[in-house]
């Protein structure tokens, strides 16, 4: 699926060389950077505050940067008209965050590279506390999409997930996500819940919420670290 944002890191002259040694080269003379992308956790059924939310993803964003020198992060959201998206946009600007490193998408997270031409090593689910399948949302749509093969994985790895931990999970080949797709891992991250209908509503306690969700995208950040290392 090596399409247009992949062909935007050709090889050139200009690269340094400590740039080459952070990215894989590929036969084709092209390079890819080993790719997280990750939805906005607790923002849709979990009714987490927008403004809250955007402000935690830009600082684990910039942390994250800050202390890990390889690896690109991909905000995806399903719509154009995606709210976190802009809010999120605006505040990287503004930070100056390195466009190359941090980018946002409009998307499906289970078909980047198919449909989107971006290819994403590691895909993080907005997950529940069971690491069940179904439920709607992002967590319904990586389990039905990466087949039986990560209900299997997931199981052997762990059985619940507290919030603001996650758990990377290493996607069997045989996943329809890895071969389509070429993800090879799914990192679960479990956050703050604000809905009274879904377990563990935190009843609009914003300290503890944010604290959570700061929580879950270091976890989430870290696991994929572990993973380019
Ligand atoms: N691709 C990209 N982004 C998506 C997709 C998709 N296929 N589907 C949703 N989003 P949510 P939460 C975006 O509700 O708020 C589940 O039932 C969505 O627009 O999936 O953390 C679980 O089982 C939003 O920006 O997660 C949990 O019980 C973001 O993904 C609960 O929902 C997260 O939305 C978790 O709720």
């Amino acid at each position: 699926c090596s399409m247009d944002i992949e062909k935007e890191n050709k090889v050139t002259e200009d690269v340094g060389k400590k740039e080459l040694l952070e990215e894989s080269s590929r036969g084709d003379g092209s390079i890819h950077v080993l790719t997280l992308a990750f939805p906005s956790i607790s923002t849709a059924d979990f009714q987490f505050n927008h403004e809250k939310a955007s402000d935690i993803i830009i600082d684990s964003v910039s942390d994250f940067l800050s202390k890990v020198d390889n690896g690109r992060l991909v905000l995806v959201d399903l719509s154009h008209k995606s709210h976190i998206l802009s809010l999120v946009r605006a505040k990287a600007a503004k930070k100056n965050i390195d466009q190359k490193r941090f980018l946002t998408h409009v998307g499906d997270i289970t078909q980047l590279c198919s449909k989107g031409g971006l290819q994403c090593d590691v895909i993080a689910n907005a997950a529940n506390w069971r690491l069940k399948p179904g439920g709607g949302g992002v967590n319904a749509a990586i389990y039905k999409a990466a087949g039986e093969a990560l209900e299997t994985a997931t199981k052997e790895r762990a059985d619940t997930l507290n919030p603001g931990s996650s758990v990377a999970i290493p996607l069997p080949s045989t996943s329809p996500l890895y071969q389509k797709e070429k993800v090879t891992h799914v990192i679960h991250v479990l956050g703050p819940n604000m809905n009274p209908q879904r377990p563990n509503c935190l009843e609009n306690d914003y300290l503890e919420g944010c604290k959570v969700l700061r929580n879950a995208y270091s976890s989430l950040f870290e696991n994929f670290a572990s993973i380019i290392q």
